[in-house]
């Protein structure tokens, strides 16, 4: 997991920083810089080896999307994320036309053209697209979201195929409100089976992952305890 991965990493290069800085004057570094064989005294080598490798058991991957648009159209989708299960998304848009809006997640995470740089629907496996309970789909294709009377629309939608990690991680790629209903490739359109024939662009934003509080606690405290147990004479420690 990538959380996991860049807690690892983390632990090494403190853990490596603290023995480089560790003078014993009983046990000295020898440079190898002037012709002089390195060699590195038993304890610094005790130090640069975890005695336990750190294990993260459960994760919670949280994102987040802020959605706007040239309209009035703007909306939060928040999404979180289980280990390697579903991914859970809160969405609430405001400022629609009471009614079904189609609702997907783009390719890029770019907006400085405005929505339409976010380009086409999110698809790694090279389907056309679908509905989100159809097997043939694009991954990014979540179906519509529906606007009540006062134009607000709010869902939770659970989906297998939005990870928020691994080779098809979904962050940094961009959620797209539309003008119309998604067909769902079932409308005989021309643009059925690529777009859902879903009208233009109102709304979009793209994810930024979020560490977990229980993660970032779990840091704390290992950061704390690398710095209290080294940090004797380790300033980068600190
Ligand atoms: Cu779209
Ligand atoms: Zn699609």
């Amino acid at each position: 997991m990538a959380a996991s991965t860049v807690f690892a990493a983390s632990s090494s290069s403190q853990t490596l920083a603290c023995s480089f800085s560790n003078r014993n004057p009983s046990s000295p570094f020898q440079s190898s810089f002037t012709g002089v064989t390195l060699k590195f005294p038993r304890q610094a080598l005790r130090l640069s080896v975890s005695p336990k490798p750190l294990t993260v058991v459960a994760v919670t991957k949280k994102a987040v999307a802020v959605l706007t648009g040239t309209s009035s159209v703007e909306g939060v989708a928040t999404l979180t994320q289980e280990d390697d299960g579903p991914t859970t998304v809160n969405v609430k848009v405001t400022g629609l036309t009471p009614g079904p809006h189609g609702f997907h997640l783009h390719e890029y995470g770019d907006t400085t053209n405005g929505c339409i740089s976010t380009g086409a629907h999110f698809n790694p496996n090279g389907m056309t697209h679908g509905a989100p309970e159809d097997e043939i789909r694009h991954a990014g294709d979540l179906g519509n979201i529906v606007a009540n009377a006062d134009g607000v629309a709010e869902a939770t939608i659970v989906d297998k195929q939005i990870p928020l990690s691994g080779p098809n991680s979904i962050v940094g790629r961009a959620f797209v409100v539309h003008e119309l209903k998604d067909d769902l490739g079932k409308g005989g359109h021309e643009l059925s089976l690529t777009t859902g024939n879903a009208g233009g662009r109102l709304a979009c934003g793209f994810e930024f992952l979020q560490l977990s509080s229980v993660l970032l606690s779990k840091l704390r405290v290992y950061h704390e305890k690398v710095t209290t147990g080294h940090s004797r004479g380790c300033e980068t420690c600190r």
